[in-house]
């Protein structure tokens, strides 16, 4: 039996090279060796306010993006959330299971909720049940994302073992998969804060979608430092952020790029960025425009994911509601 993978992907902006670099690039990677499970999260995001056209047209965007990416649906399913209604119904069990003082340490919903101040929804508190239910929903042994969601994978895995412990074996215990290299991209306007989809500011990241001259612009004017070396030191969050993305999309050594920008200034190192960036989005791009020629076909592939998911989900919950003694 191959082990399971499952991650999941939230529709709440266009998906940028942070996302790619810290989490699709690798669930591209496990369609080799796992049996694959990846989600579009669309219950995850309305506990921030989402307009509805909008997030139904970013559902849609983000399936297109997962498949130029490489993610192919005869491997993986690949499916919306609330098509698959076990997925809320399991956070619910789940809710009556987690202890509040675990619930108040995840530091995203510090984050998101000093950002969303006007309206912070229970939804946002309760997120990460509802995202330990995806997991757990699929018996899933791997979940690969990118490091701000590790607690919130240590979370569902400390509620599967304290369900495990009171009902018998039920769960099995996932794991995070972090990046060594790429799992917290960083913002271009400010590289002291993870890069995000749905931050709004223009420099702020680059999407998958950005066309070259907007690429050219934003690295150009991306925050730096007034030093002039071009190395590798984590000390110096801009150029250091810069240079993770060059060795990511290149695939060249640290120690090559750093020989090759010796002595040369911010300015030429920022021109050949820009232009590996394009150079690696390209394909995807590419893709992309073909997939969306067709506007049923994303549609259809969703609509066979939700019914490949459901089954397994089911089968999952069914066993919850027995030990528990629901019906
Ligand atoms: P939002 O800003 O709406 O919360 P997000 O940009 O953080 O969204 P998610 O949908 O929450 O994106 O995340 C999708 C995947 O991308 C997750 O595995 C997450 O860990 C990863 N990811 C998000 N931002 C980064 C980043 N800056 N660097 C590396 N990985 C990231
Ligand atoms: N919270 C995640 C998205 C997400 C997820 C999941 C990731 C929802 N459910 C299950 C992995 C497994 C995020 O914001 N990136």
């Amino acid at each position: 039996m191959r082990k399971r993978v499952f991650s999941g992907i939230q529709p709440t902006g266009s998906l940028m090279i942070g996302n790619y670099l810290g989490a699709i690039k690798y669930w591209v990677a496990s369609q080799e060796n796992y049996d694959n499970v990846f989600c579009i999260v669309d219950l995850h995001a309305i506990t921030v306010p989402q307009d509805p056209e909008a997030l139904k047209a970013r559902t849609r965007e983000v399936t297109g993006l997962l498949l130029a990416a490489g993610i192919d649906p005869k491997r993986s399913i690949l499916f919306i959330q609330s098509h698959v209604s076990a997925h809320s119904e399991l956070a619910w069990i789940l809710n009556c299971f987690i202890p509040m003082g675990w619930m108040q340490r995840m530091t995203q919903f510090k984050e998101k909720s000093a950002r969303h101040k006007e309206q912070v929804s229970v939804g946002l508190f309760d997120y990460p049940s509802l995202m330990a239910a995806d997991i757990l929903l699929y018996d899933t042994d791997f979940v690969p994302v990118g490091e701000d969601q590790k607690q919130h994978v240590e979370l569902a895995r400390d509620t599967a073992q304290r369900f495990n412990s009171i009902y018998g074996e039920t769960f099995v215990l996932p794991e995070p998969l972090i990046p060594d290299i790429g799992a917290r991209i960083m913002g271009l306007d400010d590289p002291t804060k993870k890069m995000s989809k749905s931050e709004t500011a223009s420099g702020h990241a680059i999407d998958l979608l950005d066309p070259p001259d907007a690429i050219r612009a934003k690295i150009m004017r991306a925050t730096t430092d007034s030093l002039r070396e071009i190395r590798f030191d984590e000390s110096r969050p801009g150029i250091f952020n810069l240079l993770t993305i060059y060795h990511l999309f290149s695939g060249r050594s640290q120690k090559d790029i750093e020989a090759q920008f010796e002595g040369k200034g911010y300015g030429d190192f920022k021109k050949d960025l820009a232009e590996v960036v394009i150079e690696g989005l390209r394909p995807l791009q590419e893709r992309y425009r073909e997939l969306t020629a067709d506007p049923t076909r994303i549609d259809s592939i969703l609509a066979e994911g939700a019914d490949r998911a459901r089954p397994i989900a089911e089968k999952v919950l069914a066993e919850v509601r027995r030990k528990v003694g629901l019906g």
